[in-house]
């Protein structure tokens, strides 16, 4: 099966009025960092080829490649941002609570920082008990910074370290099929649910004999 990418443009219109809405965003003067568009995506290759180990918000180490099997929401942050990535990773909650429970139960999200010196393990589990959510199906990781440069290639997500705590960065959620394969992408904050809702029902329907997992 073939997904097609829209390419989207450098220079495109982002969703700079979710920050000025954004309720996180207070009297914290971190509110004027940058989103950069994410890169386009050609390769269909799956991110579970990629050789590393992550650490989960309970200290457990995981592969991504143990992620198989099943659709996997998959987005970066980092944990001090108080402006974007709160949007972004309560958009992933918006589509997880969107999903008929047969769908839901077999999703998997996972929220990778990209600032992995100040996001250690035991911050992303402060940061995922905020949120709330399923933590068996919710994974809140922290890496190796080759490792998380590597993930962030492969996913089309730039991000800069502002050198004063702040990072600017790109605003996407990607899904993942059940071998790893980008199936669908959401760039900006706050945006509707239904696209990757829609195809995590295709997912749903494809019989999963079609589908060859391989390592
Ligand atoms: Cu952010």
């Amino acid at each position: 099966m073939k997904t097609a990418f829209i390419a989207l443009a450098t220079g495109a219109l982002l969703a700079v009025s979710a920050f000025a809405e954004n309720p996180h965003a207070g009297h914290d003067a971190h509110a004027n960092h940058t989103p950069m568009t994410a890169e386009a995506i050609t390769h269909e290759h799956s991110l579970f080829h990629l050789d590393a180990d992550w650490q989960t918000q309970d200290g457990r180490s995981i592969r991504l490649d143990q992620l198989a099997g099943k659709p996997t929401l998959i987005t970066m942050i980092y944990g001090s941002c108080t402006t974007a990535c709160p949007v972004l990773v309560n958009d992933a909650r918006r589509i997880d609570r969107a999903l008929p429970d047969a769908i839901r139960k077999n999703l998997q999200v996972v929220v990778v920082s990209f600032d992995p010196a100040r996001d250690t393990p035991e911050r992303m589990a402060d940061y995922g008990a905020d949120y709330d959510v399923d933590a068996e199906r919710w994974h809140f990781l922290h890496g190796a910074p080759a490792d998380i440069r590597t993930l962030a290639a492969m996913l089309g997500v730039r991000y800069r370290d502002n050198g004063d705590g702040t990072f600017d960065h790109s605003n996407l959620l990607t899904l993942l099929d059940p071998e790893g394969r980008v199936a669908e992408r959401s760039e900006g904050l706050a945006r509707p649910v239904d696209p990757i809702v829609k195809a995590l029902e295709r997912l749903h329907e494809t019989p999963r004999a079609e589908a060859v997992a391989s390592d």
